[in-house]
């Protein structure tokens, strides 16, 4: 019978042990550090792993990522090059994330931040409104997170275009593809949404040139990771008033530290890397198809390119 390891510092293990045991019948969940003999482990689950754990594991058949990034394993991916890794995508990860973007879009979109500035300062004034279909939205990758908010910012009316590697086909949704592409994808951006892996490529990509390429007056979201921005190049683009307002969720440095300007920037709003969870119950229904696509030497979906970095 199979043996996973359930490796994180951050999950809890209960939860993911009980639905993976229920879904998978005569597997046994192992949660690090108590691995017992490191040669009996097949599969591995986890957030950020260290290098050490991954590597006693000699008969190890496969590696799931908790999360739908895998930035988190690039240490580890060395010592991972005969073995598959698959990234999570899970139904609740993606519903999750689509109404998360969903809401900070329209926040910006209804102009909630300078209602919330003016009723600070006790004004009642109205502010003119666009509709959807004249707020132009920029998603910077349109992989399973981002063609599912894209979707669902069309279906609200707004113009939609996405940013990815390869071109896209999705209704209402313009495609840019590629580096050449993503002057005329930001020029045409009011909202830009990162939803990116974090690679060599993509590392740094929101900075004081990309940001200066669009529109004045723009808004930015970022649930992508914090290596994805400059934070330094965000600050002077907020004070100089080329970018109105940022949603931030995911940032270089996380917690974020106590004296990072963020905190308390009045145009920045934050949240602590929650924009999706990963759900232990969808979850582990998935890690068990992964687990019976392995035992039955089936293709394994979601596997991970490290050469392409996601
Ligand atoms: P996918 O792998 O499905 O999609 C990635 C997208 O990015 C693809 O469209 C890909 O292009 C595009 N892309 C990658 N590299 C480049 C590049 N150099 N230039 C242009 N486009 C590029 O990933 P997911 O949608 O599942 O997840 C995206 C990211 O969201 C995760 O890696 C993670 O960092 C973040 N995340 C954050 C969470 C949070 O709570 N804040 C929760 C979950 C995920 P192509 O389609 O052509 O390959
Ligand atoms: C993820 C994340 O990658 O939680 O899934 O950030």
């Amino acid at each position: 019978m199979p043996v996973l390891l359930f490796i994180s510092q951050v999950e809890r293990p209960g939860p993911w042990k009980k639905a993976l045991e229920a879904c998978v019948p005569g597997l046994e969940v192992r949660v690090w550090p108590e691995v017992g003999t490191p040669g009996e482990i097949d599969y591995v689950l986890c957030w950020k792993p260290p290098v050490s754990a991954i590597r006693e594991l000699a008969g190890l058949k496969a590696v799931f990522s908790l999360g739908a990034g895998v930035d988190h394993l690039a240490d580890v991916a060395e010592s991972l090059t005969d073995v598959p890794v698959v990234r999570m995508v899970e139904p609740a990860l993606t519903e999750g994330m689509t109404g998360y973007v969903v809401y900070q879009v329209l926040r910006f979109h209804r102009r909630m931040p300078e209602y919330e500035a003016q009723r600070a300062r006790r004004e009642w004034r109205e502010l003119p409104q666009v509709r959807p279909q004249e707020r132009r939205i920029g998603i910077m990758g349109l992989g399973v997170l981002g063609s599912e908010a894209a979707r669902a910012l069309v279906a609200l009316g707004f113009d939609v275009s996405g940013w990815s590697r390869s071109a896209k086909r999705l209704e209402g949704v313009r495609s840019f593809a590629g580096d050449d592409a993503l002057n005329a994808f930001l020029a045409g951006t009011e909202i830009l949404v990162c939803m990116l892996p974090l690679t060599p490529q993509t590392r740094g990509i929101i900075n004081r040139e990309t940001l200066g390429r669009l529109p004045a007056g723009a808004a930015v979201i970022n649930v992508g990771r914090g290596g994805h921005l400059v934070e330094r190049d965000l600050l002077e683009a907020l004070d100089s008033g080329q970018v109105a307002g940022a949603a931030l969720d995911v940032f270089e440095v996380e917690p974020l530290p106590e004296a990072h300007p963020f905190w308390t920037h009045p145009r920045v709003t934050m949240t602590p890397h929650i924009a999706s969870l990963t759900n232990p119950v969808t979850g582990a229904g998935v890690i068990a198809k992964h687990i019976e696509s392995m035992e039955s030497g089936a293709a394994l979906e979601n596997r991970v390119d490290f050469l392409k970095g996601y």
